[in-house]
């Protein structure tokens, strides 16, 4: 039986990659076989497109190459680790995926929403995410801790160096996306505490994938 595909989406500094390892954590301490994975990234291919991408390269050919390569590195991303991770039962858990190219290159970069659907079909196909949270704080506040994590003086990458309006509009975008999809995403507020928001994190994954039908036992899991 396939396993699970879970996807965190939302702006710059709203506890993506925290929540990520945290619920890891908790799927595995719950027996379930977890591979915790990002986007742009996740494979080796994928990791070079990522520093090509988060580097600046790539920006002066515009947002539509940007488009095609985020494209080209999930395509890598899908094919050798995470179809192969649902296949083998395993449940995988996603820093940013697919609704990310539709925000930050569709709404806030203005590519053509068609080829951007376009694209995700051929891509993504049938692999398409379980569940998505979508986690929600002020995109000020967003990014004063994505500020505070790389220390105030760290380079900020490609897209955190864009102006607070930017980080606006990428933030309308999730809050339409969750607002036009409930059934696969579930809207977090994230700017309560870490264990606060993990534990909205986990009753919504115990509500809509129950882990406990999980065809992998917790023997299995202690061995993936
Ligand atoms: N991108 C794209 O344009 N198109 C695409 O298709 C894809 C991606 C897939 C990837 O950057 C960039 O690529 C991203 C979109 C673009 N651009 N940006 N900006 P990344 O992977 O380097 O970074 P990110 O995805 O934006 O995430 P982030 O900025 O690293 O933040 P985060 O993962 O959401 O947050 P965090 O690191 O878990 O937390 C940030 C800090 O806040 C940290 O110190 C935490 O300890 C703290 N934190 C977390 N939760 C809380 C709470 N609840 N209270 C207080 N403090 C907290």
């Amino acid at each position: 039986m396939r396993g699970r595909f879970i996807t965190f989406e939302g702006g710059e500094g709203t506890g993506k990659s925290t929540h990520v390892a945290m619920l890891g954590e908790r799927l595995r301490t719950f027996g379930i076989p977890t591979v915790l994975t990002r986007e742009p990234g996740g494979s080796p291919g994928a990791e070079i497109m990522r520093y090509v991408l988060l580097s600046g390269a790539a920006r002066p050919l515009g947002p539509n190459a940007e488009a095609v390569l985020f494209a080209a590195a999930r395509d890598d991303h899908l094919n050798t680790l995470i179809r192969p991770a649902l296949e083998q039962g395993k449940w995988v858990v996603c820093d940013r995926f697919a609704d990310s190219t539709r925000i930050y290159q569709g709404v806030a970069g203005n590519v053509d929403t068609m080829a951007i659907r376009a694209m995700e079909r051929i891509i993504v196909g049938n692999t398409k995410p379980d569940l998505t949270f979508i986690l929600d704080v002020p995109a000020k506040e967003g990014m004063r801790r994505a500020d505070t994590r790389r220390g105030a003086d760290g380079p900020a990458d490609r897209f955190e160096g864009e102006a607070l309006t930017f980080h606006e509009r990428l933030r309308d975008g999730f809050l339409t996306l969750a607002a036009n999809e409930p059934d696969r995403c579930a809207l977090i507020d994230a700017t309560t505490s870490k264990d606060e928001v993990a534990d909205q994190i986990w009753r919504v994954v115990l509500k809509k994938l129950n882990p406990a039908t999980s065809p992998i036992q917790f023997d299995e899991a202690a061995n993936a």
